[in-house]
């Protein structure tokens, strides 16, 4: 693969792993209950669980981090990340929150009623949970591609329109708070929306007078895609397009922990000054003082300076070509991954992996223990366990996709990474016939993939 882009870095600090044999892996993941989640990060080789809170933080940000202003109101720093929102988003008003879902359940206390539709680009867990919380329904009004993991659409991220006609038909715009639209979307295996998509969304919207807010956790990476993909782009810098999709919502939620390149941190950003002012009221209540949210004035400092690196062309790049470099690697190899390769993570698709475990056997989740069991490479369950059950009939929600995740943190491996962690799936694939399924001994009742326990079947 001639055409990667290299790293637009250099490497100043290292930090060593730890590399452990498979009998003390078999160990750790029975201790695990064979959940990665429940893994000690020191038995860790190669961490591929998440790219959340993973990032490699610049010399800058760093630098950023002394300039710390601590004190409790008024804190420079916070003056930094709301310019800097304004700036990139353009958004009017900014409330800073510890991470991604505490900007979520503020919004979705404040805009969903008990009995709200929240259509969206397929869930995400947190944010599902939230306007469930809250009172509301979520509807999955992504196009049916995305659910087919071997289907190539180059914008998966996509709205149905249709779909989410027939939502508003059903209910009524008035029972709709808001549209949720996320960049790169997760579960769908970091899959895009494009700009002609959003544009004919909110044509939809304005007709119905029905706000659209973005989950913008993955937006930078988002923007590349359309800047690669979608005609018209390929000139625009990617802070104009980001630019332009915040121009074409009303506001949006966002877990600085991973497109903005820092450790911890998040906010909640709108143009409406009423929603601003109800949310400043919250977030004294849930996070802390409406200028630093549950964050540091340095974590503050470190996500400003994080929001313009994010926009740097060079760094996705060079990402979106790590990524491509792992699936590109694992499909030579005849692995199922989903398709096509997204931003963030290669998807493994578990029912072809491992066709003869049935989903109520937890396929994903005992890939994922056995990858950790083969290699010590850490990845993530986003299956069966994910979806949790239905909170009416009690029923597990049995999502099409049975993925598992392997997420690469940003700034943090170099190739010859990626190339063990291929190496480990495809040793696995050869002898896929060996794995067995899992039983669930336990579940806590919410998000339940964080804590659930599982033993193996004979
Ligand atoms: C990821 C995470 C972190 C996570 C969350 C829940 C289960 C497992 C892992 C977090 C996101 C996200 C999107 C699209 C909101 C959040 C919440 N993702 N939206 O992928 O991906 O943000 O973690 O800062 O609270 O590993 P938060």
């Amino acid at each position: 693969m001639p055409d990667l882009f290299p790293e637009p870095y250099r490497i100043k600090m290292v930090e060593p792993i730890r590399i452990t044999d498979r009998q003390y892996r078999c160990k750790a993941i029975a201790e695990a209950g064979f959940n990665t989640f429940l893994l000690r990060s020191e038995d860790v080789y190669i961490d591929f669980l998440t790219d959340s809170g993973t990032n490699a933080m610049s010399d800058s940000q760093w630098a950023g981090m002394m300039r710390g202003d601590e004190a409790y109101a008024g804190s420079v720093n916070f003056e930094h990340l709301v310019a800097a929102v304004q700036d990139v988003y353009g958004y009017r008003f900014v409330v800073p929150t510890h991470q991604g879902r505490a900007a979520e359940h503020i919004m979705s206390q404040l805009l969903v009623k008990p009995g709200d539709l929240v259509p969206g680009n397929m869930y995400f867990t947190t944010t599902k949970l939230h306007q469930e919380k809250a009172g509301g329904r979520f509807r999955d009004v992504i196009i049916d591609e995305a659910h087919d993991p071997q289907s190539s659409h180059e914008f998966k991220g996509n709205i149905c329109l249709d779909k989410l006609q027939a939502a508003i038909d059903e209910v009524g715009a008035e029972r709709i708070p808001y549209i949720s639209l996320e960049g790169c979307v997760n579960m769908a295996g970091g899959q895009p929306f494009s700009m002609a998509n959003l544009e004919s969304l909110r044509r939809l919207c304005d007709q119905h007078g029905i706000p659209i807010m973005l989950d913008a956790t993955r937006v930078c990476e988002n923007a590349m895609f359309i800047k690669l993909r979608e005609p018209g782009f390929a000139d625009r810098s990617i802070k104009a397009i980001v630019n332009m999709i915040g121009s074409l919502t009303e506001g949006c939620t966002m877990s600085a922990k991973k497109d903005h390149l820092v450790n911890i941190g998040g906010f909640l950003a709108m143009n409406d000054q009423e929603f601003h002012t109800r949310a400043m009221a919250m977030v004294v209540e849930y996070e802390g003082l409406h200028t630093y949210g549950g964050m540091a004035g340095r974590d503050m400092e470190a996500v400003a300076r994080g929001i313009y690196e994010a926009v740097q062309e060079n760094h996705l790049r060079h990402r979106l070509d790590q990524t491509r470099y792992l699936g590109e690697k694992l499909r030579a190899a005849g692995v199922p991954i989903v398709e096509p390769i997204g931003s963030h993570a290669v998807f493994l698709d578990a029912r072809r992996f491992l066709p003869h475990i049935p989903q109520s056997q937890f396929p994903a989740q005992a890939l994922a223990a056995a990858l950790y069991v083969e290699s010590g490479v850490r990845a993530m369950e986003r299956g069966i366990v994910s979806a949790g059950r239905n909170p009416r009939t009690g029923e597990h929600n049995k999502p099409k996709l049975e993925l598992v995740r392997l997420t690469i943190p940003r700034r943090v491996y170099t190739q010859t990474h990626l190339d063990v962690v291929a190496e480990a799936v495809e040793k696995l694939f050869v002898r896929r016939h060996d794995i067995k399924g899992l039983e669930m001994i336990y579940e806590p009742r919410h998000l339940r993939f964080f804590q659930a326990r599982f033993k193996p079947l004979q």
